[in-house]
């Protein structure tokens, strides 16, 4: 039903039959041609490997779907305090593999396939990457639904239905293009459309006061959302929960036929084209007023639509005994909020209590500041949302007031029982009023307005407490909590390293470490064991045979499997130092030239991957990109050089399914931020998970997995997060004493010895003494010295296999902590307070 609450039929009205799913390969091979024959996507004629994986797909489809069904009902009928995920990204990679994994069936689909004449690892390759978010906040949110389902938790996740996600990532001469990466070209199977889910969402307009005093958001433009649900299984459970994306539509009111007719094409359907300006992109470019309006316009979409939503389940589950007490909605619902993105929920949660269901403040505000909690993950101060208080009016103006309002109450309850704040009040209230630029701060209304605030990794939450936040805590000292990061086990290891996660079930003789990664500790006591290392060290290398495979297929490089696998794929971002990666590669190609050929034979061989993605418009990250396909060009077609290291490569286009194939064949990772400023990182956690050592610096959850793996297992090096404030201060004051072999490194590019690419900007901004951006803020040159010198150690570790193996199986064995289940496990209870709703 349009423009009201979508009337949902009971569980009593549909009689749910248990369609018997085909169990054997055969059985199987039929249903997919089944849905080959009768999905009239393609010709009948053609049965490759695209048609297959997309018949393939919605076979697996239905089985979902029954699943699907029997959950909702499940949760319609029991009723329990549910979790919303509100998240502006899902970065969920490819669903294939996924399922059939999680649901326990790739052997029959495998047989199934092969009568079919197909192989499920290239079906399986056909399907594009759902690639809705830009990195680790996007890929988290991910991981937490995999957790969510498998724990059973009663949840859903709340985003937006992308038309292009993240761009699609070409490396030529010029450096790193970008290009429209078209995920729906042909369409997905796992997304079902929802007609009738649909909810309006108004923008612009103004305020009116109705006779009754009540305030009414009124005139402006009304668009439509429109539910797309996206099923998510749980690993080995019937629960499959939701991910329900938004997409926004106008409707056929809205298209003037007459001006049509009268030949005003554009003009005739110019809200159809706003509407769908609105999930044309992930993340547009917000360097202009347009750019900045369009997000805007996206994340209170998204609030928007998910709380209506929420609302009337709310309202739909009261079991027959009327109208529920809205005191009662923190106890079914909780909100989560990933980062600020959807801030805009704590106001139109406000709104839709007071103006649309007729509450006072006070009850509202008991009911918001209950039901939403708030996930910080950075404490850059670029990323920390600021939004025109001008253009928050225009495009929202009840919403604006209501900010207002909290705002002023904010500051009566600081005047009342904090006078000792009242000198700070400008820096913690919610409107800074600054003359040239008035604008509301996101991190400052979701503090005040939510229950609980949390970081993703101790040394994170631990700073925010001391830092950003401080003051708050001292206001309100329990709001504040530590949640670290976590990976899914099943995606991370169980199916991107089917290897070695069957050594570990064999050693550890149970496969339930699946679901309870702590058991890893148990290869422990095997780490010597030549037996375990043998296998484990074979794994290892049909894993990096694989990726050697894949590196030639889409860089066109030979590289030596014997080598050491060094890689670092992540954003790129100054911040995460890919150039003190790049500078120390330029320092050991350049210590291998001076070398005598004798001398070169007694390094370590190594092959360094750069891989990542540099915003479009982040011209110093994207002339990282540059310097380090510079640099492979030059060191990869060397031939003195390259019979020992050392191709320097950079992996094109990273992504979900990239990352599924480099980190199981990774044997090194760099995570290697200036410290204090990576809140947490996940791939660190993939990695050593992978049996990968890190090399890194004391920064976001690297702390906890050298604690968890031990120190003798990860190589350390860098300035700690304390220190950094100091070595800045010493920086602007001309006492930073760079050490010669940075100045060879950073001289030797100077050179031209990589090219004529104006290198001078980048290296500038290593240069100077201060400021963002200059004067090596991210202390680059302060750390490279002892980088060298760990790199050093690695090359020595890696020359004693035993060793190193062992330091692998124990990097594996130290890693449970970082399970998602064990991250959405402290969530639910010290968070949402929601507890596991298991399908019968
Ligand atoms: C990342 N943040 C953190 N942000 O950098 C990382 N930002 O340390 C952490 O592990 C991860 O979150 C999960 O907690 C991001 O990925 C973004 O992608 C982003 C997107 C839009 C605007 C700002």
């Amino acid at each position: 039903k349009v423009n009201g609450v979508a009337k949902p039929k009971t569980s009593e009205k549909i009689p749910v039959a248990a369609h018997p799913l085909a169990e054997d390969p055969t059985d199987i091979a039929s249903n997919i041609k089944y849905h080959a024959q009768y999905s009239p996507h393609f010709s009948p004629v053609k049965f490759e490997p695209e048609q297959a994986y997309y018949a393939a797909a919605e076979s697996v489809r239905d089985r979902l779907i029954q699943q699907w069904n029997e959950t909702y009902l499940h949760y319609h009928k029991v009723d329990p305090k549910q979790t919303y995920y509100l998240s502006m990204e899902f970065l969920q990679g490819r669903a294939l593999t996924n399922a059939i994994g999680n649901l326990d069936i790739q052997d029959a689909y495998a047989s199934a396939l092969n009568k079919l004449g197909h192989e499920l690892e290239e079906i399986t390759e056909q399907e594009k990457d759902m690639a809705l978010g830009n990195g680790g906040l996007g890929r988290l949110a991910s991981c937490f639904l995999d957790s969510m389902a498998t724990l059973n938790l009663p949840a859903w996740g709340y985003g937006l239905r992308y038309r292009y996600g993240l761009f699609k990532q070409r490396i030529s001469k010029a450096g790193q293009e970008e290009m429209a990466e078209d995920w729906l070209e042909k369409f997905s199977p796992w997304e079902v459309v929802r007609h009738d889910v649909v909810f309006p969402v108004r923008f612009f307009g103004h305020v009116e006061v109705l006779p009754t005093g009540s305030r009414k958001w009124v005139g402006g433009e009304v668009l439509q959302a429109l539910a797309y649900d996206i099923p998510i299984p749980g690993y080995k459970t019937k629960n499959t929960n939701s991910l329900r994306l938004w997409e926004a539509k106008a409707s056929a009111q809205d298209f003037n036929l007459f001006q049509f007719n009268d030949g005003q094409y554009q003009s005739a359907a110019e809200l159809h084209a706003r509407a769908s300006q609105i999930c044309a992109v992930l993340y547009p470019g917000d360097a202009t007023e347009e750019g900045k309006l369009l997000r805007l316009k996206q994340q209170f979409f998204l609030c928007s639509a998910s709380l209506q939503d929420i609302i009337a389940r709310f309202k739909e589950r009261k079991d027959g005994t009327g109208v529920r007490a809205w005191s009662e909605f923190p106890t079914k619902v909780a909100v989560q909020l990933n980062d600020t993105h959807p801030t805009l929920a704590i106001p139109e949660l406000m709104r839709l209590l007071m103006d649309e269901e007729g509450l006072g403040w006070d009850d509202a505000w008991d009911v918001t500041s209950k039901t939403i909690a708030y996930t910080n993950h950075t404490v850059l101060p670029e990323a920390l949302e600021k939004w025109s208080q001008v253009v928050m009016s225009k495009l929202l103006p009840r919403h604006m007031e209501i900010i207002e309002e909290i705002d002023k109450r904010f500051i009566a309850m600081i005047k009342s029982t904090r006078p000792d704040l009242e000198s700070k009040i400008n820096d913690i209230r919610i409107l800074d009023h600054n003359p040239n630029k008035p604008v509301v701060r996101m991190a400052n209304l979701c503090v005040v307005s939510g229950h609980t605030v949390n970081g993703v990794a101790q040394l994170h939450s631990d700073i925010l407490k001391a830092e950003l936040f401080a003051d708050y805590v001292s206001i309100w000292p329990t709001k504040f909590q530590n949640k670290t990061n976590g990976i899914t086990p099943r995606r991370w290891l169980k199916f991107c390293s089917p290897e070695l996660s069957l050594i570990i079930t064999k050693w550890l003789k149970t496969d339930k470490w699946v679901t309870n990664l702590d058991l890893l500790v148990g290869l422990r006591e095997f780490a010597d064991n030549p037996e375990l290392q043998a296998e484990w060290d074979s794994a290892k290398m049909a894993n990096k045979q694989r990726l050697v495979q894949y590196i030639s297929r889409v860089t066109g490089e030979s590289i030596d499997p014997n080598s050491l696998f060094d890689i670092q794929v992540k954003r790129i971002h100054e911040y995460k130092r890919q150039l003190l990666n790049i500078l120390g590669a330029v320092y050991r190609y350049k210590k291998l030239k001076e070398m005598s050929p004798e001398e070169r034979k007694t390094t370590t061989p190594r092959t360094i991957m750069i891989g990542g993605k540099a915003f479009a418009t982040y011209t110093n990250a994207k002339r990282i990109v540059k310097l380090v396909s510079d640099v492979g060009a030059v060191v990869n077609t060397d031939p003195e050089v390259n019979d020992y290291l050392k191709v320097v490569v950079f992996v094109p286009n990273y992504n979900v399914s990239v990352a599924e194939v480099l980190i199981p064949g990774s044997e090194l990772s760099q995570h290697i931020s200036t410290a204090g400023m990576e809140a947490s990182g996940t791939s660190n956690m993939k990695f050593a998970l992978n049996g990968c050592l890190i090399i890194g610096t004391l920064d976001g959850a690297n702390v906890e997995i050298r604690e968890e793996v031990g120190e003798d297992n990860f190589f350390l090096f860098g300035a700690t997060a304390d220190q950094v404030p100091q070595l800045r201060k010493d920086r602007e004051n001309g006492l930073f004493k760079p050490d010669p072999r940075y100045e060879e490194a950073k001289q030797f590019i100077r050179s031209k010895a990589f090219g004529s690419y104006d290198y001078e900007p980048l290296l500038d901004s290593l240069e100077g003494n201060s400021g963002y951006g200059r004067g090596d803020y991210f202390l680059v040159g302060q750390d490279f010295p002892t980088y060298i010198d760990t790199q050093a150690k690695v090359d020595e570790a890696y020359k004693d296999r035993k060793r190193w193996i062992k330091m692998s199986i124990l990097s594996t064995a130290g890693s449970g902590k970082f399970s998602s289940d064990r991250t959405i496990s402290q969530y639910a209870k010290e968070i949402w307070n929601i507890e596991e709703c298991p399908v019968p």
